[in-house]
């Protein structure tokens, strides 16, 4: 077998010469340009967005891409090269409802853009999507379809979005056009992302700041796992932990979790009487806290000066979501506790939960032996075949061509 076990993202000039060329097969003429943006993993601050909270994400090296131009007619046409089901419809016909699968995550953006276009959206566009963040892997595939899309239409359109404009749009479309739930994590991370760097995001107000996370320098990695877990109720699962932090919020009077104190745990704790929504508020907030504690370490000084310490707030960061809000499934945690096991710093599952992907942190010379123990453990325990990625700090949402 000569697979290796680490799989690499598309080459980027590649893989948008690519998306340019498919285009041109598919709707007979040159695009004029080509868009992309990634998918992400998150290093800390699990189910806090939607509390305002504190969160550590990075962009990847898999991206969506949109190759793109603007049409003479008031036609929205959309195709995909993983997908069959294609979308030509008015562009003044977009409302919530009107789209569904896939192309809801593109037209919701246009539609999401409106206050930045004069009168109604009449334009129209032809686009071609090659998304390649793996589908289902918890690695924010669609939040990297909606910031390709968002890039594109900003561009053909010359709206004038700033980036945070066009975060938002992209959040819009996925909870009001295609009606599914996010905080906001994912989004902010596929458009402000830097090459090289994690990105410090506070959902309070969506302000960021990019923090060094170069591992390769120093001698670390950043081992993914996509553990090929059925997602299975994610969208009910979410809903419901979103409910119980507000409710939790609730119970201890403050307009979110963020504005708990955490050196004030315990007594805040004896105030919620469910046990359930205590412990989803003990995640939350501690949860807040590990953000803060990784982002002091790393002010004062490299990952490698404080591996040990930052290793041991991704174990207590998946402990807390394992026993405390409880997100987690079986082929989360073996992947988590075989990389502890076989020597990683850290390890934790990244994303909302419920299947997806883990990340361990280690040294970068073992990533390929943690991967093959987490894999023969996937063997053992006749779960699918784990797939593994390396999570290298790539650059948020841009231009190709
Ligand atoms: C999913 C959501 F889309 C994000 O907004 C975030 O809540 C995440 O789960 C959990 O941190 O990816």
């Amino acid at each position: 077998d000569t697979t290796p076990l680490l799989s690499a993202a598309p080459e980027r000039s590649a893989a948008a010469e690519r998306a340019a060329q498919l285009f041109e097969e598919s709707f007979g003429y040159a695009p004029d340009g080509v868009w992309s943006a990634p998918g992400r993993v998150n290093i800390i601050g699990e189910h806090v967005d939607y509390q305002d909270g504190l969160c550590l994400p990075m962009a990847i090296s898999h991206r969506c891409f949109a190759a793109a131009a603007r049409t003479p007619t008031s036609r929205l046409r959309l195709r995909s090269a993983q997908d069959d089901l294609v979308l030509d419809l008015d562009a003044s016909a977009l409302e919530p409802g009107a789209v569904e699968g896939w192309p809801a995550y593109v037209a919701g953006v246009l539609w999401a853009l409106r206050p930045f276009i004069s009168g109604a959206v009449t334009q129209g566009m032809d686009i071609m999507i090659d998304g390649q963040v793996p589908l289902g892997a918890g690695l924010s595939s669609s939040a990297a379809l909606e910031c390709a899309a968002a890039e594109a239409i900003e561009a053909l359109l010359t709206l004038g979005t700033t980036p945070l404009d066009r975060v938002r749009a992209a959040i819009t479309a996925e909870t009001d056009f295609a009606g599914a739930s996010t905080g906001g994590l994912d989004q902010s991370a596929s458009v402000l992302s830097r090459e090289g760097h994690a990105l410090f995001l506070d959902c309070r107000d969506f302000s960021t700041r990019a923090v060094p996370w170069d591992l390769a320098s120093q001698g670390l990695a950043l081992l993914i796992t996509d553990t090929r877990a059925e997602h299975s109720h994610v969208d009910g699962e979410y809903t419901a932990r979103r409910a119980d932090s507000e409710r939790a919020a609730e119970a201890l009077g403050v307009p979110t979790l963020r504005d708990a104190d955490p050196s004030q745990l315990d007594e805040l704790l004896g105030r919620i009487d469910d046990e359930v929504v205590r412990r989803r508020a003990r995640h939350v907030i501690t949860e807040i806290q590990r953000v803060r504690d990784v982002d002091a370490l790393l002010a004062s000084g490299t990952v490698r000066a404080h591996v040990s310490e930052i290793g041991a707030l991704l174990n207590a960061s998946h402990d807390s979501l394992r026993g405390d809000y409880e997100v987690t499934v079986p082929q989360l945690d073996l992947a988590v506790d075989t990389a502890r096991a076989a020597g990683a710093h850290g390890a934790r599952m990244t994303g909302g939960g419920f299947g997806g992907s883990t990340i361990a942190l280690v040294e970068a010379d073992a990533a390929a032996q943690v991967a093959e123990q987490i894999a023969a453990a996937f063997a053992e325990a006749g779960f699918s075949a784990p797939q593994f990625f390396l999570a290298l700090p790539s650059e948020g949402a841009g231009q190709d061509r």
